[in-house]
């Protein structure tokens, strides 16, 4: 789990009840990190005064120095050490301070040892990218290469789904106001294995041909866009590679000449980390006139560090999170904890995923107004309508 020659990653934990301690040291642990315990923000700041850390988890509400005082005290030595917030109570004045203060993750807390040690991975490979030469980054262990039919007959195949290429859209919904706000252009293909955006993506990545397929995607999208409400918006979804793509910038290609129309979803699932200069490269798509929301904010891993670094114009709430909400209280503090901390950054919220009346209600109670999901409409042919009753 942990990187070889690297030496274990130390991680300070910190948190005032012994039961969740003792959680956190066994996971941690058990994946492979030396672990040092705390019960108190004022104990936790003395170790860091005295040795190394390279990532510290902290509880949020404990007495004395509570996980936001000691974050603060952490930032004035070092600004790039990765702090993960856990908070029972995740709220958004919590929030905007660990935004504020560059907090690498804010979870909530039950949080599973999956989500924790994922959460853990990232943090530290964040570092690792701040930190790391150029030359200590390219050890990875070459992949095998496929044989030369299997990769004549992914090409075949990847030439026909091109040609077969079209979009699908999925209407954004506003429930206050009753309309499409926007929508979503999803990739689909006639060719019958790669019909869907996976499978496509696969293969262009395996054959190097990603940049190609996201000129196709764009193209295509800015053909059937012209006819759209010329009020609605346009939600395109990139793939990191996307992002270095001269031609995604390039005034004479037709998505970029409808930029003001057009936000660009980067999903917060992928691996932003292996893109460089993130912060240029979004600001370069802003000078472009688009504007950027990030996909997929996890349940369980809220993008924190993406809402400080690329300050998007949206969020987009994935389905997981929004699955039976109704019935879960956690999801919906959560949620609302999101909505409110994205009001007060000025960022819009699209909950993704919503598939009944009782999600979207519940959805409404905590602070989103905008939906997408099949209760309103399913992807299709532009440009559905989305339904708003019951
Ligand atoms: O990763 P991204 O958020 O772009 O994925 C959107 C995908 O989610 C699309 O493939 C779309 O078909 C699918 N989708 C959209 N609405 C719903 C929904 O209400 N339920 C489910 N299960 N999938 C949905
Ligand atoms: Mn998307």
């Amino acid at each position: 789990m942990v990187r070889e020659g690297a030496g274990k990653a130390r991680i300070l934990i910190v948190d005032d009840v012994l039961a969740v301690r003792t959680m956190l040291q066994h996971v941690l642990a058990r994946a492979g990190y030396s672990v040092t315990c705390t019960a108190s923000g004022v104990e936790a700041a003395r170790h860091i005064d005295a040795e190394v850390f390279d990532l510290v988890l902290s509880d949020i509400s404990m007495p004395g120095l509570d996980g936001i005082g000691l974050l603060r005290k952490v930032r004035e030595r070092d600004a790039d050490l990765p702090v993960i917030l856990l908070t029972g109570v995740p709220n958004a004045a919590t929030a905007i301070s660990a935004v504020n203060l560059a907090a690498t993750a804010y979870l909530a807390k039950p949080v599973t040892a999956e989500a924790l040690v994922i959460a853990v991975q990232r943090a530290l490979a964040l570092r690792r990218l701040l930190v790391l030469r150029p030359e200590e980054s390219a050890c990875a262990a070459p992949e095998p290469s496929p044989s030369a039919s299997a990769v004549d007959d992914l090409t075949a195949s990847f030439g026909r789904a091109l040609e077969g290429l079209f979009m699908v859209y999925q209407p954004i919904a506003s429930a206050s106001r009753r309309t499409a706000f926007a929508y979503e252009a999803l990739v689909r293909s006639s060719e019958p294995t790669m019909a869907y955006p996976g499978a496509l993506l696969d293969a262009a990545e395996e054959l190097d041909r990603l940049g190609e397929l996201g000129r196709a995607i764009r193209r295509s999208c800015a053909e059937t866009f012209v006819e759209a409400d010329p009020r609605a918006r346009l939600f395109v979804n990139l793939h990191p590679y996307d992002l270095l793509d001269e031609s995604l910038v390039d005034p004479r290609e037709p998505l970029a000449r409808m930029a003001s129309r057009v936000v660009l979803e980067i999903t917060d699932r992928a691996r932003l980390d292996d893109v460089s200069d993130l912060e240029t490269r979004v600001a370069r798509l802003r000078r472009a006139g688009f504007r950027i929301a990030i996909d997929d904010i996890a349940a369980g891993y809220s993008g924190l560090s993406s809402f400080a670094s690329i300050r998007p114009e949206f969020v987009k709430l994935d389905m997981a999170l929004i699955r039976g909400i109704d019935a879960d209280p956690t999801k919906q503090r959560i949620a609302r904890m999101l909505a409110e901390l994205s009001g007060a950054l000025d960022i819009g919220v699209v909950a993704e995923g919503v598939e009944t009346a009782a999600e979207r209600d519940s959805l409404i109670s905590v602070g989103c107004d905008l939906f997408q999901g099949y209760f309103f409409a399913r992807p299709g042919a532009p440009f559905p309508v989305p339904r708003f009753d019951p």
